[in-house]
């Protein structure tokens, strides 16, 4: 469990955050007192039924986070885990929303909420309020015996519930209509969750009794860190078997709450508990929609993955199934109602109905790459010259990994030898099977790919780079004989393309520090030996300089001054090889 907070005063932090939502916009106001979040009254609005809900704090972005247009009218907030008084939700039944074609109270199951709600319906209603009533209790994760009189509690479904009966209200439908189809969704839904820790609640003392083991993992626990069912090392696949078997067998006396049939369609929710990476939570998905179809054959007609209710910043996450059935308003089905727009932060359904029901399964599987074809471009070397200097380079390359991967342990991690032999060796095969035909394009083109599935990390993409803007420095300079000064001036364009991406020039102690000077020499003396002893001197005279960019930034110590910089002396032995 962590107690680690940024903000450590409970009171101020359900205030602000209740605040905070304001500051979003989302044409919402914050009764302080009273700890309500409503909609802003419009006067062009046309009046329609109100949904209240609300319970402790800790949910987020239920209740307050729902608030807006197409789902909830008002949330009433308590203090962390804890119910607001009936006070605080008689005050937003009677004075924070338009009462004028009733108002639904829809409530989760717990002791706390359904007696303070219940209580403020009454008075409202004593007052002569039109108000309903509305009990949600998706929890399946502890079964009818073990539950006894405490019920089914309410969980992340419950958003299930307030965002149809929203949409229902929002179409200017009666309250009979909406209270009745807040109480079919409820009656068609299941949820059950598993965490692999309680919550520790800001500013309270750290409970360790009862914390769970490492690797264990608790199915069907609540969102105030009430006990489940079981505690078990379970792996992911298992876990979810465990789960959807409490949500799906109708032959479980304990539970089988929703029979779920094959003829119906189904909404699945996946909800995160406020702790599981987004990227978990996506393999998490993953795994309950694959075992849905291949053990119930049930292929979600809605799938939604989010943050809807969470227990703070629990490391856990829910599943909640809904069974779509007919109504019999005038209105579009539950799964229309679900789709409907809603203007509120804590609502992320993003798909649109026309997306869903398109059903498009095509796929891209061409793999024409035009990027690994390239064209003759009549620029023209000796191929078989060619062949043989790039051998000796290479083979140059390979012979030097002892010496840059003692260079490299020396100021960076070590692997910078074993790239360059990997690449080297890599590309000597290639030109091996695909001897160099001589056209310069073609097989730079032909290296290029090569480089680039064979090296990899910064050094691997700054020749990729550097290869594939050499490439194209050919293809602009025309056909005709590749002389020393077409070298030069592809050259001088590739490291240019080069700098574009990375801030390394000579005297940063990296492999540009080699580089560059090869690429002068050769532009003012034509001669490829002059240049490649040129960039063996610069690569020499990197000893002693301090690394700014690069592999050896990080490293400390004196070895900076002993060693040449491995980049640049794998480099200057490549161009050494070439005039051997
Ligand atoms: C809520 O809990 C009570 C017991 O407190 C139980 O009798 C009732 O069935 C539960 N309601 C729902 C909707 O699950
Ligand atoms: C779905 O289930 C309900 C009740 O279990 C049933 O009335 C309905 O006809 C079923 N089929 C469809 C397609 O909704
Ligand atoms: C942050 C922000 O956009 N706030 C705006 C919210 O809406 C009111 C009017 O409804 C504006 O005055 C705020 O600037």
């Amino acid at each position: 469990m962590s107690a680690k907070h940024f903000v450590n005063d409970p009171t101020h932090l359900v205030n602000s955050a209740l605040h905070s939502l304001t500051l979003t916009n989302l044409s919402v106001a914050l009764d302080v007192d009273s700890k309500i979040i409503y909609r802003r009254p419009s006067p062009n609005a046309t009046p329609q039924v109100s949904i209240i809900s609300g319970g402790g704090s800790g949910h987020e972005p239920s209740f307050a986070g729902m608030v807006g247009q197409g789902m909830l009218s008002a949330a009433v907030a308590g203090t962390i885990f804890a119910s607001p008084s009936a006070e605080q939700i008689r005050t937003a039944i009677t004075s924070r929303v338009d009462t004028s074609k009733g108002v639904l109270v829809t409530v989760m199951n717990y002791t706390g909420d359904v007696l303070n709600f219940g209580m403020a319906v009454e008075k409202a209603k004593a007052a002569g309020l039109a108000v309903e009533m509305v009990v949600v209790g998706d929890d399946v994760g502890v079964g009818r015996a073990k539950a006894g009189k405490v019920g089914r509690r309410g969980i992340a479904g419950t958003v299930l519930v307030h965002k149809i009966s929203g949409a229902l209200a929002a179409l200017g439908r009666p309250l009979d209509e909406v209270a009745s189809i807040a109480r079919l969704t409820a009656a068609n839904l299941v949820s059950v969750g598993a965490s692999l820790e309680h919550v520790h609640v800001p500013g309270r003392n750290i409970a360790t009794e009862g914390a769970l083991e490492d690797g264990e993992v608790e199915v069907g626990m609540g969102i105030h860190n009430e006990p489940g069912s079981e505690r078990s090392k379970l792996e992911l696949p298992e876990l979810v078997g465990k789960m959807l078997e409490q949500l799906l067998n109708p032959t479980d006396k304990d539970r089988a709450f929703v029979n779920f049939k094959s003829s119906n369609e189904t909404v699945l929710l996946i909800n995160n508990l406020g702790g599981v990476s987004v990227l978990e939570l996506g393999g998490i998905t993953a795994e309950v929609a694959s075992q849905l179809e291949t053990k119930y054959g049930i292929r979600p007609v809605r799938t939604l993955s989010g943050t809807f209710m969470t227990s703070l910043n629990g490391l856990g996450f829910s599943i909640s199934l809904l069974q779509v059935v007919p109504h019999k308003f005038d209105a579009p089905g539950l799964v229309g109602l679900l789709d409907a727009s809603a203007e509120v932060v804590g609502w992320s359904a993003p798909i649109q109905t026309s997306t869903w029901e398109a059903k498009n399964e095509a796929t891209r599987t061409d793999s024409s790459d035009i990027t690994q074809e390239a064209k003759p471009s009549g620029l023209k070397m000796d191929a078989s010259m060619a062949q043989s200097s790039l051998k000796k380079a290479l083979e140059r390359v390979i012979a030097a990994e002892p010496e840059v991967t003692r260079y490299d342990t020396v100021v960076g991690d070590g692997d910078c030898g074993i790239g360059l032999k990997r690449g080297a060796e890599g590309v000597l095969k290639h030109i091996s099977e695909h001897p160099l035909t001589g056209d310069v394009v073609v097989d730079v083109a032909a290296i290029v790919s090569v480089v680039e599935n064979t090296m990899d990390g910064t050094s691997g993409a700054l020749y990729a780079i550097f290869l594939n803007a050499l490439v194209h420095a050919f293809r602009t300079l025309g056909s005709g004989d590749a002389s020393p000064a077409v070298w030069h001036k592809a050259l001088k364009l590739s490291n240019e393309a080069l700098s574009k991406y990375t801030p390394a020039r000579p005297g940063d102690r990296t492999l540009v520090d080699a580089l560059y000077p090869f690429v002068d020499v050769l532009g003012q003396t034509s001669d490829i030996k002059q240049a490649a002893e040129a960039a063996r001197k610069a690569a020499d005279e990197t000893k002693g300089m301090q690394a700014s960019l690069g592999r050896s930034v990080y490293v400390g110590g004196s070895g900076y001054q002993e060693v040449p910089d491995p980049g640049a002396w794998g480099l200057a032995c490549f161009f050494l090889g070439l005039t051997e």
